[in-house]
């Protein structure tokens, strides 16, 4: 067997992922194995409980997107029942999926990804003088004196010198693949500081509309939170989402407008300038698909959602494919490559309603010393669309909305890659990947703006409505429902598809942005994306420290928890993992 340079676990990430590359005699990746290592087992749960319930189980398949499964889930009951929703519920669940886009991407950006491009040793030979004048001419953000990047640099000096890197021990540091002089490297690291305590303002949404964060509350046929219009906030109106409230929901906004605009912003653009070659690999398969999301005021019809729905195919950006998420011959699941195996054979594939997750398959499993590609090598499965390998997530998105013609993301991604002085092409690449995430950031939270005023509209319209009762009774259901929940998470396309029978969960199966992803190769062989991305133009300059491999993983904002939904039945070890 060809020796293989393995990273296990890939750290800053969620949940538990290994790469395998195989690598030519110049250090070349020329093949490429994702595996999700570990094991859970929401959609088994799932079987046999009461639909209205499912979101608060389906939530706990993640910490990281920690409402998305909440949303999806309680869509799918909405679905299979024909369950209409009030225009207010709608924009209220908007808005708090958008927080948590922007959330998670500036969480992802800083703290799990950053540290692929920024070398925080470095950091303690900038001179706070000259990092304050970088900063001062790429932003406006007051957070910007010698004094304050002197203070930073001592944090950071007092961590170094007392041999506790903490967080940041067991980088690459001096790795000569960085790039960035000290003194951009000491601005991003208090940024990295600063985008700590900047969450703690945005999870206030969350908590305003659904009660907490992370998990917030939802509910089949609305919203939580009931609206209050009294103008005071005592009484009941004390924890409906009343009129102060709504204020302190745009001042979340504002700041998370300023921090896009003044530090994620120009911070991807700054360290992305020192990286331009980033842009030229990465890419691997150039299939893109949405499912859409965020209606439009008093709408459920998905062609009017801010995101449109559509598979782009082999980079063609004039042509988008509809994709029905019902239709057996679309969307597939794949067991060939993973850890599984379905009733009528391995080399199947299921639509999700008919979807199957047992522990069935009794081929090589871990540990190992290498995975046994030919046959099993993941927990994940692979996903497809008409037998097409899509990529999901923030870049997926946005070249939707460019193809679409949307002017803020046309006129946004002209400027960013004029300022880097690339050509649109350029997106299609790690990089690009990075990138996409901060533009779609920008577009998202200034949209937010417009459904809190669409709310607070209806709300003085008198409209208060957040729940519709009536088909909140089971005795009101067909004997059979199917539905497919569907959403846009952070990292892409999230559906949870549901079969009801007698009021109670028949089957539940979860196809998921990082499964979509991350998954291992289907029974034609074709790799998953992260696979394909790493086998495209990727040189390990040292194989004993592969910072190029973490650096195209990163850029897809890797959730291992989402993408495999199952326990290990019996609670036994499946691997030993080195903490690197
Ligand atoms: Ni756990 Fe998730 C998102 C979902 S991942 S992070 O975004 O759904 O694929
Ligand atoms: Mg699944």
């Amino acid at each position: 067997m060809t020796k293989r340079v393995v990273v296990d676990p890939i750290t800053r990430i969620e949940g538990h992922l290994r790469i395998e590359a195989e690598t030519s005699p110049t250090g070349g990746i020329t093949s490429a194995y994702s595996s999700g290592t570990m094991v859970r087992g929401i959609e088994i749960i799932l079987k046999g409980r009461d639909p209205r319930d499912a979101w608060a189980f389906a939530q706990r398949i993640c910490g990281v997107c920690t409402l998305v499964h909440g949303i999806a889930s309680v869509r799918s009951v909405e679905n299979a029942l024909n369950y209409p929703i009030p225009a207010n519920a709608q924009l209220i669940r908007n808005l708090m999926i958008a927080a948590q886009y922007v959330h998670d991407h500036v969480m992802h950006f800083y703290h799990l990804h950053a540290l692929d491009w920024v070398d925080v040793v470095s950091a303690l030979k900038a001179d706070p003088k000259a990092t304050s004048e970088l900063a001062q001419s790429i932003s406006t953000w007051a957070k910007s004196s010698p004094g304050y990047f002197a203070e930073t640099q001592k944090k950071l000096k007092d961590f170094v010198e007392a041999g506790q890197l903490g967080i940041f021990n067991g980088g690459y540091w001096g790795h000569p693949e960085y790039k960035l002089p000290p003194e951009a490297n000491l601005m991003a690291v208090a940024h990295y500081i600063e985008a700590l305590s900047w969450q703690r303002e945005v999870a206030k949404l969350h908590a305003i509309f659904g009660g907490k964060n992370p998990h917030p509350n939802f509910l089949v046929g609305g919203a939580p939170s009931p609206i209050s219009a009294a103008p005071g906030s005592s009484g009941a109106a004390a924890t409906a989402v009343n009129i102060i409230s709504l204020e302190e929901i745009r001042n979340v906004i504002k700041s998370m407008q300023a921090f896009v605009n003044q530090v994620y912003l120009p911070d991807t653009i700054a360290i992305a300038s020192f990286y331009k070659d980033w842009f030229a690999r990465g890419e691997g398969v150039g299939n893109f698909l949405t499912v859409g999301d965020f209606p439009a005021n008093g709408t459920d019809d998905p062609s009017t959602w801010f995101i449109p729905s559509g598979a782009i195919l082999n980079r063609d950006l004039s042509r988008i494919e509809p994709v029905d998420l019902n239709d057996p011959e679309q969307v597939q699941e794949f067991v060939a490559h993973s850890w599984y195996d379905y009733e009528g054979g391995k080399e199947k594939g299921l639509h999700p309603y008919d979807g199957e997750t047992a522990f069935n398959y009794d081929g090589p499993k871990p540990p190992y010393d290498q995975l046994d590609v030919d046959k099993g090598y993941s927990w994940l499965k692979s996903p497809r669309w008409r037998g097409n390998v899509m990529e999901v997530g923030p870049l997926a998105r946005v070249l939707m909305l460019y193809a679409k013609g949307h002017e803020q993301t046309r006129d946004l991604a002209g400027s960013v890659l004029s300022q880097l002085d690339l050509p649109i092409d350029a997106m299609y690449s790690t990089l690009g990947r990075t990138a996409a995430r901060t533009l779609e950031s920008k577009i998202i939270a200034d949209q937010m703006m417009v459904w809190l005023d669409n709310l607070i509209g209806n709300i003085k319209a008198g409209d208060v409505a957040v729940h519709n009762p009536d088909k909140w009774e089971p005795s009101t259901w067909p004997s059979v429902a199917k539905g497919v929940g569907f959403m846009e998470a952070p990292r892409g396309a999230l559906c949870h598809y549901i079969v009801i029978k007698d009021g109670k969960i028949d089957n539940y199966q979860a196809v998921v942005p990082s499964t979509w992803n991350a998954g291992p190769r289907d029974p034609k062989g074709q790799p998953g994306p992260y696979e394909a991305a790493l086998m495209d133009r990727h040189q390990l300059h040292d194989p004993s420290q592969p910072l190029e491999i973490q650096r195209t993983v990163h850029s897809f904002d890797p959730c291992i928890a989402c993408a495999v939904h199952v326990v290990d039945p019996d609670g036994e070890e499946l691997s030993q993992i080195r903490i690197r």
